[in-house]
């Protein structure tokens, strides 16, 4: 059970815990209710009174014109929603990725469900797969502002859609579907499985399609690659999420908040296993990451001895939504990882010396730009306060070496404060620059 420490829980508390429930008393009710959300995604345990409801299978006649539809696509293409993550529906998708030979898209949360080094994985093809697919299979993941809303630039007018989803209300949610197939995901799966072990049907991975999705992949790899293999100090994203990606062990829980720290680390730090990425997810909410981390340290500790690490890769400005939350972790002896992967503010920041240059003009209420933090800000030493391990990380040698150590250690909470460079950006990005202070050369990105 999540809540906070104190005035006004303390009765249910106790009492909770004398019922043999553990209590995790949290620095903030919202970061409790965080956690507690994660917890349900990550057990899939119904914290209600409610029986359990049964399992929904697609009508039959929808699942033989889905499969027509998909015969019929040119270039085809799976998303896989956290909806198929929840679903468990892991075992009968990779079976069915693997017989049909279709290329597949995780979304943020639906990372892992097949693992993101899979052969049919095209997520380093995304804008490409997404505006080019003629026939979309969408697998529990929602036609929201993630995905576009399924719509022109990012998506082909003319994509069928072959929509499965749990919900009937969703059906159609800005694009209607040529084929929608309500229930169960596991199960609806399954069904679409049969049906091609009956057939035999399998794409061709001799496609133009194919060979298209995988030089793009390619392409993009090369770009990925030359950024991270930077040596220069302050390093940029892609020379951390690199270092960072080769220590992790493969079965690590990664939760991770930010914008271009939550963005680029997802398309550089692999998932293997299914409900092993928690993000800010549908609502983008900064805030989250302390709390799922909390929640998923918290299950591990609970099923066995040590259980998985979690690492909580974190930008300064999310870190800073719930950071106090590193107290919970230091007193519970949670052995959570955090990265604040620090560039001075939210998406770009100024360096140290411009901010003085700049509060020397006057008053920065006035004049720094409103996407700035303190520069080079001592988030570890929020850490130490507590009793925790903190790094102050500015290389590649520091970095390694600190998550090292983090890693072997289980006792206790560890952050990496890895100050990097304050215009590190995005590859190939398409951004409006808009110049706020020409003398100081910050640009306030907007997209
Ligand atoms: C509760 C909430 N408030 C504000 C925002 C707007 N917002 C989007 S990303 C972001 C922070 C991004 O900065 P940072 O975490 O430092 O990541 P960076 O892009 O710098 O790597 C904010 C405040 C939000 N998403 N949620
Ligand atoms: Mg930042």
């Amino acid at each position: 059970m999540f809540g906070i420490v104190g005035v006004p829980i303390i009765e249910v508390a106790m009492a909770a815990q004398a019922a043999g429930i553990r209590y995790v008393g949290m620095r903030n009710e919202q970061a409790a209710c965080y956690a507690a959300s994660a917890v349900g995604y990550l057990t899939g345990r119904v914290l209600s009174c409610c029986p359990t409801p049964p399992v929904s299978v697609a009508d039959q006649g929808a699942i033989t014109e889905a499969i027509s539809v998909l015969k019929e696509a040119k270039r085809p293409l799976v998303i896989i929603g956290k909806g198929a993550a929840y679903g468990r529906a892991e075992t009968a998708l990779r079976e069915f990725v693997e017989m049909s030979g279709l290329p597949f898209l995780p979304t943020p949360m639906g990372k892992g469900v097949l693992p993101d080094d899979h052969p049919n994985c095209v997520a380093a093809a995304r804008s490409r797969a997404l505006l080019q697919a003629d026939v979309v299979l969408l697998l529990g993941a929602r036609l929201n502002w993630m995905l576009h809303f399924g719509l022109p630039p990012r998506f082909n007018p003319d994509v069928k859609i072959i929509q499965v989803d749990l919900c009937a209300e969703e059906m159609g949610n800005n694009v209607r579907p040529a084929v929608a197939l309500l229930g169960d995901i596991n199960a609806i799966v399954t069904q679409l499985l049969e049906r091609v072990h009956e057939d035999g049907w399998k794409y061709s991975s001799d496609t133009e399609w194919w060979s298209a999705l995988k030089d793009k992949i390619a392409a993009n790899a090369k770009i990925s690659k030359a950024l991270a293999l930077q040596s220069t100090v302050p390093m940029n994203y892609y020379t951390v999420f690199h270092h960072v990606s080769q220590l992790l062990p493969p079965d690590c829980i990664i939760v991770s908040e930010g914008a271009n720290t939550m963005d680029i680390g997802r398309t550089m730090l692999n998932n293997y296993l299914p409900r092993h990425r928690l993000d800010a997810g549908t609502f983008g909410t900064m805030g989250v990451g302390l709390g799922f981390a909390i929640a998923a340290a918290t299950v591990e500790k609970s099923e066995n001895s040590k259980g998985q690490r979690i690492v909580c890769v974190e930008g300064d400005s999310a870190f800073g939504f719930s950071g106090m939350e590193v107290e919970t972790m230091c007193r519970y002896n949670l052995p959570v990882v955090i990265i604040v992967v620090n560039n001075n503010g939210i998406y770009s920041g100024v360096d140290p010396e411009t901010w003085k240059e700049m509060a020397k003009m006057g008053d920065l209420t006035s004049i720094a730009p409103p996407v700035t933090l303190l520069p080079e800000a001592r988030y570890d030493e929020v850490m130490t306060a507590f009793g925790g391990r903190g790094f102050l990380v500015r290389t590649v040698e520091e970095l390694r070496s600190a998550l090292q150590i983090s890693l072997d250690d289980w006792e206790r909470p560890s952050l990496l404060n890895v100050l990097i460079d304050p215009s590190s950006d995005r590859k190939q990005q398409v951004y409006i620059y808009v110049l706020v202070r020409k003398v100081h050369n910050v640009a306030l990105q907007l997209y």
